[in-house]
């Protein structure tokens, strides 16, 4: 259920000062109708202009992630793009001027569907740990110095899974790998530091898994992983906080969301302190959780999303100082630009960007060496990667 009340399109053009009115804990229509007046009555708002026409890149069936990586160590971002209905890895070379060449298309296992990218064996290329949901394997492919990739090893990690993130949960310096099963389990896998992996713990997660992310959330040098669960009626998500040695403490509830589908972790209100944000495609809302560095956090509120919101992009986008939030709305074909206020809320309304059909993911970098961080979104049903290149500064910063 939505609990937010049905809205146009919203997306403005006057300064930032101007807008009065915040979403958070708006549970009626006055508020919004109030905002109208203030926004001039009826004037069709229009969003800034700060992207450039997008290009777009053919990419292969159903691609279900995406990933901007400078993978052969040239300095430039790279893109990488697992496609779930043709088992296929396009690796696109960046030029460093926003432009991508097709360098190659790498078979995979059966539908492949979430990646990560770190260096497993060392060596200084970047890898490739790939989720094949179908066939229930996380794929290693290991880069070569040349920008070519070759296939390590294959793990059996379990059916169906969904999400994978690196990271080293048991301080060996050495890159290990959690995933999370849609029936209901966390799996890590520790890194034997030549791209091989050894099965750990599984963790139960029962609520149908999501996504994850990791992060060290109580400050004590040990990463922890928080989760994403969208089973019915789930309105958590789930913290494990790592003991350092590659195990994990019973999880705890945060409450907040309601049937999340994706999770990151950001410093949202700028002090210091990683911050929780989910999204929600079945209630088409999002969730801000604000962490005490102590590894509990607190559900600021439910912000409303336009149409199936999933993927989301922390980053600077309006020329304020504080991290702006982009949000990908697949049932929406756009892509919202959430313009933060540094105090873990942001400012309503929101700008909204047409970007096509079934917009499935959602990454961001600076691929033309300007400075600023440009966008990259995955038309699932077009198969087409969208490159956004910003223009320029838009907003003014906020005056308090
Ligand atoms: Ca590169
Ligand atoms: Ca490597
Ligand atoms: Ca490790
Ligand atoms: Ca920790």
């Amino acid at each position: 259920m939505n609990r937010f009340p049905d809205r146009k399109r919203v997306s403005f053009s006057i300064s930032a000062e101007q807008i009065l009115i915040e979403m958070f804990d708006l549970k009626t229509g006055l508020l919004l109708l109030f905002s109208g007046l203030l926004l001039g009555c009826g004037e069709a708002p229009v969003a800034p202009d700060i992207f450039s026409l997008p290009v777009t890149y053919k990419v292969g069936k159903k691609p279900s992630a995406v990933i901007a990586h400078d993978m052969n160590n040239d300095g430039y971002h790279d893109m990488l793009v697992a496609n779930s209905g043709d088992d296929t890895l396009n690796y696109l070379e960046g030029l460093g001027n926003g432009q991508f060449e097709n360098a190659q298309t790498l078979g995979t296992g059966r539908e492949p569907m979430a990646m990560t990218v770190a260096d497993y064996n060392g060596d200084g290329s970047p890898d490739i740990a790939l989720c094949n949901y179908g066939d229930g394997e996380v794929s290693i492919i290991l880069g070569q110095k040349d920008g070519l990739f070759k296939l390590k090893a294959n793990v059996k990690v379990g059916r169906l899974p969904i999400s994978i993130v690196s990271g080293d949960f048991n301080n060996d310096e050495k890159i290990d790998l959690a995933v999370t099963l849609r029936f209901h389990k966390l799996i890590i896998l520790l890194g034997v530091g030549d791209g091989t992996f050894k099965l750990a713990e599984a963790y139960k997660a029962s609520g149908t898994p999501a996504n994850l992310v990791a992060g060290d959330y109580n400050n004590d040098k040990n990463l922890d992983i928080a989760i994403a669960f969208n089973a019915v009626k789930v309105n958590f998500i789930r913290l494990y906080h790592g003991n350092g040695d590659g195990t994990f403490q019973s999880p705890i509830r945060i409450p907040g969301g309601h049937q999340s589908s994706f999770i990151i972790n950001h410093d949202m209100n700028r002090d210091g302190i990683l911050d929780l944000i989910s999204s929600s495609t079945m209630t088409d809302s999002l969730t801000m959780y604000l962490g005490d560095g102590k590894g509990s956090f607190r559900a600021v509120g439910d912000f409303a999303g336009e149409k199936g919101p999933e993927h989301l992009f922390p980053g600077e986008f309006t020329g304020g100082p504080s991290p702006d939030l982009v949000v990908c709305n697949r049932r929406d074909g756009s892509i919202s630009i959430l313009e933060g206020k540094g105090d873990g809320t942001f400012v309503f309304p929101h700008f909204n960007y047409p970007v096509g059909r079934n917009p499935r993911a959602l990454t961001g970098a600076d691929f033309n060496q300007d400075g600023l961080v440009d966008l990259a979104v995955l038309l699932y049903d077009s198969q087409l990667l969208e490159i956004f290149l910003r223009k320029a500064p838009a907003l003014q910063p906020i005056e308090s």
